[in-house]
C-alpha cells in the first residue's frame, strides 16, 4: 500500500506538470491502461484472501479514483486553454472596408410581391399560399371545369406522369385560383386574401414564359357587388402605380369559376417606346390594356368549397405580376426576368434595404 502512495503521489505530481494533451494521455495510460500500475494493482486483489481483500480493494479503486478526476480536471483545463489559443489566433478583422458597391439585389419580381401584400394588408387582405404541385380537383373541377370542359384546353398544362392515391392527376398549377379553393374549405366564410405565386403553363414568347407569377384576390362576404371589385382594383392600381389618375374597364369575358366574368383593363399611353399606366383608355393618344381577369365567384364554386352561395357571395381576380412589373419598371421583354443575368440584375434589381411602405413609397428606389 505504501508503494501504491508513493507511486500516486508522483503520478499526481506528474499530471499537475503535464502541459500538453499528448503528456497527460502518457500518465493516464502509465496508470490506468491495460499494463498501468493502477491496472497491476487491481489484479493482485485476485490472489489475496477475502480478508486482505476487503481491505485493499477499496483503497486501490480510491487511488484509481483519485488519478482518474485528476487527470480530467486537467484535461478539461488544458482543453480550455488549447481553444482560448486557437481563438485568439483565428481573429476576424471587422475593421475591413465594405466593397464600394453593394453585391445582389432583390428581384422585380420579389419586389413587386412586396409591394402588392404592403398596399392589400393596408385593405385587410391576409397572404394565403396553396402548392405549385396541384392536383386536377384544385386547379380544374372545384373551379366548374369538370374532365369535358374546353376551358382545360387554353390552360396548356403541364402532367405528371404519376396518378394521384385517388387516381386523378397530378399537374403544375396552371394559375393561382385552386388557393381560392383551399382557403374557402380551410377558413370558409368570411374570407378577405390574397394569394401571389409561381403557376405553370406550356407558353413562350415576349410576353409568355413557361412559369410566371399571378396574384389571386379573394373576398367572400355577404352583400358583395361588382362595384366592390372595381374599387377594390382601382385602389390597388391606384397605390400600385402611385397616381391617382388611373381608369379601370371592366370588360364582359368569361371564366368558368366567375358570374358575371369581367377582364380587367386599364388606360395607358405611350412615352417613346415605353407604355405609361394613366389615363382614360377612349380619349384621343390613349388605349387599354388587359391586366388580368376576374369576377363573381361562380355559386357552383362556393358548393363545391362548402359555402352556401345563397348566405355569402364574393368576388375574385387574378393579375400577372411579371406583367404588372414590367408596366410598373420599364422592362419590355418578360424572358429577361428569368435569365438570371447579372447586368440586368443590376439595372432592375432593388436595394434589400429598399422595403416597400406605404408611408415612405411602395415604388421608392435606392
Ligand atoms: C386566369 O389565370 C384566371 N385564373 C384569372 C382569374 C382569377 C379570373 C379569378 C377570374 C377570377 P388568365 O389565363 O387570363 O386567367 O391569366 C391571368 C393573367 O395572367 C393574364 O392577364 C396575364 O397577365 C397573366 N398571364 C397569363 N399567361 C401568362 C404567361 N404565359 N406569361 C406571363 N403572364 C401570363
Amino acid at each position: 500500500m505504501t508503494e501504491l502512495t508513493s507511486q500516486k503521489d508522483a503520478a499526481l505530481a506528474a499530471i499537475s506538470a503535464a502541459d500538453t494533451l499528448d503528456a497527460l494521455e502518457e500518465q493516464r495510460v502509465g496508470a490506468l491502461g491495460k499494463k498501468g500500475w493502477v491496472s497491476l494493482a487491481l489484479k493482485t486483489l485476485g490472489q489475496m484472501s477475502p480478508e486482505e481483500r476487503s481491505e485493499a480493494a477499496p483503497a486501490i479503486q480510491a487511488i484509481r479514483a483519485e488519478v482518474a478526476d485528476a487527470i480530467a480536471a486537467k484535461r478539461q483545463a488544458l482543453e480550455a486553454a488549447e481553444l482560448e489559443a486557437q481563438l485568439a489566433s483565428e481573429t476576424l478583422d471587422l475593421t475591413l472596408p465594405a466593397p464600394d458597391t453593394a453585391m445582389g439585389s432583390v428581384h422585380p419580381v420579389s419586389q413587386v410581391m412586396d409591394e402588392l401584400a404592403e398596399i392589400f394588408a393596408d385593405l385587410g387582405f391576409a397572404v394565403a399560399t396553396g402548392p405549385e404541385i396541384e392536383d386536377d380537383w384544385h386547379n380544374f373541377t372545384a373551379l366548374n371545369m369538370d374532365e369535358s370542359h374546353p376551358a382545360r384546353a387554353m390552360h396548356d398544362t403541364f402532367y405528371f406522369p404519376d396518378k394521384a392515391a385517388d387516381g386523378g392527376s397530378m399537374l403544375l398549377r396552371t394559375h393561382t385560383s385552386p388557393v381560392q379553393i383551399r382557403s374557402m374549405k380551410e377558413q370558409g366564410a368570411p374570407i378577405r386574401l390574397i394569394a401571389p405565386g409561381r403557376v405553370y403553363r406550356s407558353d413562350s414568347d415576349a410576353t409568355h414564359t413557361p412559369m410566371f407569377h399571378q396574384v389571386e384576390g379573394l373576398v367572400i362576404d355577404k352583400n358583395i357587388h361588382l362595384g366592390h371589385l372595381k374599387w377594390t382594383l382601382e385602389t390597388f392600381f391606384k397605390a400600385f402605380f402611385e397616381r391617382e389618375d388611373i381608369t379601370l374597364r371592366l370588360r364582359p369575358s368569361y371564366f368558368p369559376f366567375t358570374e358575371p366574368s369581367v377582364e380587367v383593363d386599364v388606360g395607358y399611353s405611350n412615352e417613346g417606346n415605353r407604355r405609361v399606366v394613366g389615363g382614360h383608355g377612349d380619349e384621343p393618344g390613349y388605349d387599354w390594356m388587359e391586366l388580368g381577369g376576374s369576377g363573381m365567384v361562380n355559386r357552383r364554386v362556393l358548393e363545391f368549397a362548402g359555402i352556401d352561395p345563397d348566405e355569402y357571395q364574393g368576388f375574385a381576380f387574378g393579375l400577372g405580376i411579371d406583367r404588372i412589373a414590367m408596366l410598373k419598371y420599364g422592362m419590355n421583354d418578360l424572358r429577361a426576368f428569368f435569365d438570371g443575368d447579372p447586368r440586368w440584375l443590376a439595372h432592375y434589381g432593388f436595394s434589400p434595404f429598399d422595403q416597400p411602405t406605404l408611408s415612405a413609397g411602395v415604388g421608392a428606389r435606392a
